[in-house]
């Protein structure tokens, strides 16, 4: 067994001293931050949301893999984030209504942080006029949605519609991903970005932010 083994099941056991201790380790290797979340923290994520399917797995066996997870991602969290620079942009992000599902929204949230936005992060369940109320109070370059139910992304149109009503659709770039979000829905929405993971959406926000 590897220390990428052992952190894998560390975090599908919920293991969150191990998870801690063992990514503290890999870094020390020297193993990049953003190498162990794509090819270790996530896929062990993903087997998680696989065991659940198949009814190995259930909710709170979700919600503790999802703590050992995020005690990796706190040890990442310095390396993934650029401090003391000039804010780049500001981006006002949140999970949408209904959702609860954070963590990809943590690590999208640190990648635009390590890229140099400041982010104004909303937390989980936010609604439409919550959003609203933001980007006037923020005056963001940016809203950023994330959804991880088939039930709660219809909420992203639910906002991006109430961002117009209000007048302010044409003052932001709206992002939005998560796990059941695609280019299409994206695109059927009105969206203007879509972002596959944190990275390509750190990036893809920074072309944006560029190009106004
Ligand atoms: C952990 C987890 C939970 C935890 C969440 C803890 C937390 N603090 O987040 C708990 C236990 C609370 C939970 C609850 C539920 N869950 Co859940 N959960 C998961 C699980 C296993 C992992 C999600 C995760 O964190 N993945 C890792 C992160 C890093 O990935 P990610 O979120 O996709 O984010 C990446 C990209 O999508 C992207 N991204 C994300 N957001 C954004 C936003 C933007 C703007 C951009 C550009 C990119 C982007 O970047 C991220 C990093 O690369 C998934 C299975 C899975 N593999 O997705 C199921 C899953 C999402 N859950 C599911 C279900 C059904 C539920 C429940 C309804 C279960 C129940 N019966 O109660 C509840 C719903 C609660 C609610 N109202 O939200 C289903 C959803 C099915 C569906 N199609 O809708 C899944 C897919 C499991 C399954 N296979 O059936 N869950």
């Amino acid at each position: 067994m590897t220390v990428n083994d052992d952190l894998y099941e560390g975090v599908i056991n919920g293991d969150n001293e191990a998870v801690a201790a063992l990514t503290a380790q890999a870094m020390a290797e020297g193993l990049r931050a953003d190498d162990l979340l794509s090819r270790v923290l996530i896929p062990a994520m993903t087997e998680v949301g696989q065991r659940f399917e198949r009814q190995e797995f259930f909710v709170p066996d979700m919600l503790i893999a999802a703590r050992a997870m995020q005690a990796g991602v706190n040890v990442l969290r310095p390396h993934l984030t650029a401090a003391g620079v000039k804010p780049i942009g500001t981006v006002v992000m949140g999970t949408v209504a209904g959702d609860l599902h954070d963590i990809g929204k943590n690590l999208v949230i640190m990648m635009l942080e390590g890229t140099g936005f400041r982010v104004v992060d909303l937390g989980v369940d936010v609604s439409a006029d919550k959003f609203v109320a933001a980007v006037r109070e923020h005056k963001p370059q940016l809203v950023a949605m994330s959804a991880l139910l088939t039930t709660t992304m219809m909420t992203m149109k639910v906002s991006i519609e109430a961002l117009k009503k209000a007048g302010l659709r044409d003052q932001v770039k709206v992002m939005v991903g998560g796990a059941p979000v695609t280019r299409k829905f994206a695109d059927d929405v009105g969206a203007d970005i879509y972002g596959a993971d944190a990275s390509s959406a750190a990036r893809k926000a920074k072309e944006a932010v560029a190009a106004l």
